[in-house]
């Protein structure tokens, strides 16, 4: 959680004070269903997720300088610095991919864990998106072969309860997303997804159900998004009573204090944490800064894959 917090502070600086080119969709706010979800996987179960998902990145473990580095276009990102924030592959890790079309990662999905059943693979594929892309055909197509084939796929709804400028509930007649699953007679919850706990617990079955045959499952974390859709957008439309009240439910100080409270940790463990997070960041920022962009030999090189000799 505070390593993704820390990268998502660090871009925005970043960015605020021209210090680098990115383009970024702050996931600042819903760090804890990253973090839940990506404990809760194994390095080798596949992550699919969104253009706002540098925090799932993060929680999948993708090393920072290949997330900066691909964000800013350099030759050391993931996807060698020709995908950019949309387009973020990382194999190592598992992420198969980020993807800038609304619900399109679900079918994705939904085929890598196709991939994973026919391959005799006891892989899990976990694919985040937002409450706006369950109101897509791709979302409510995913969802319908992941359950008539009973595919191992956990799908995490990040209900941030708003899609670019729109709240949720000006484009749907429910009133809890995770209702959505029964039209596929899917298991599943609605979490807190403020709560990294409640998030990891629930993934967690989610992926022991995948992992021996039990199908698909869909989780709702309700959440919120508190920079708004784009890195610069000054949310107008946006109550600023609503914005209060979500702070209010920040998940970075809310977990601190549980972990104080218990006993778990200390300040001083809390604050080294916190240290730790913020010299990674600077580390990677400084090695990617010092990178070179992509050579212009290689524009047409890992855009394409000839499929001859692969197997079917
Ligand atoms: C298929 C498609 N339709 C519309 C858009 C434009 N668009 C970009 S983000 C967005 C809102 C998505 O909201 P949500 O799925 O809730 O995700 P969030 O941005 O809140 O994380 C829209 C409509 C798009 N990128 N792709």
């Amino acid at each position: 959680m505070t390593l993704a917090q820390a990268v998502d502070a660090r871009l925005r600086k970043g960015i605020g004070r021209g210090e680098f080119f990115a383009v970024i969709w702050p996931s600042r706010g819903q760090e804890a269903v990253a973090a839940g979800v990506g404990a809760a996987l194994r390095r080798d179960d596949r992550l699919v997720t969104t253009y706002r998902g540098i925090h799932d990145l993060v929680g999948k473990g993708v090393p920072l300088t290949e997330i900066l580095g691909e964000i800013m276009g350099k030759s050391i990102g993931a996807s060698r610095g020709k995908g950019g924030t949309m387009h973020i592959t990382a194999p190592e890790q598992g992420v198969a991919l980020t993807t800038g079309i609304v619900g399109a990662g679900v079918p994705v999905a939904v085929g890598l864990a196709l991939a994973a059943k026919q391959q005799g693979s006891d892989r899990v594929t976990a694919v985040c998106f937002g409450d706006g892309a369950t109101n897509t055909g791709s979302f409510h197509e995913g969802m319908n072969l992941a359950s008539t084939w009973q595919l191992p796929v956990v799908f995490v709804c990040q209900n941030n309860l708003w899609a670019e400028m729109t709240p949720i509930g000006d484009t749907m007649n429910i009133d809890q997303v995770v209702d959505r699953r029964l039209a596929y007679a899917m298991p599943g919850e609605r979490v807190d997804g403020n709560d990294p706990e409640a998030v990891h617990r629930a993934v967690t079955a989610a992926v022991e159900r995948g992992r021996s045959g039990g199908g698909p499952t869909f989780i709702e974390a309700v959440t919120f998004r508190f920079e708004g859709h784009y890195f610069g957008d000054q949310q107008k439309y946006l109550p600023a009573e609503e914005l209060a009240a979500a702070k209010e439910a920040d998940p970075i100080p809310r977990y601190r204090q549980k972990l104080l409270d218990s006993g778990a940790l200390s300040a001083d463990e809390l604050t080294a944490i916190d240290e730790d997070a913020t010299a990674q960041v600077e580390a990677a920022l400084a090695e990617v800064l010092a990178a070179p962009a992509p050579d212009l030999a290689e524009l047409d090189q890992d855009v394409f894959v000839n499929m001859e000799g692969i197997p079917s």
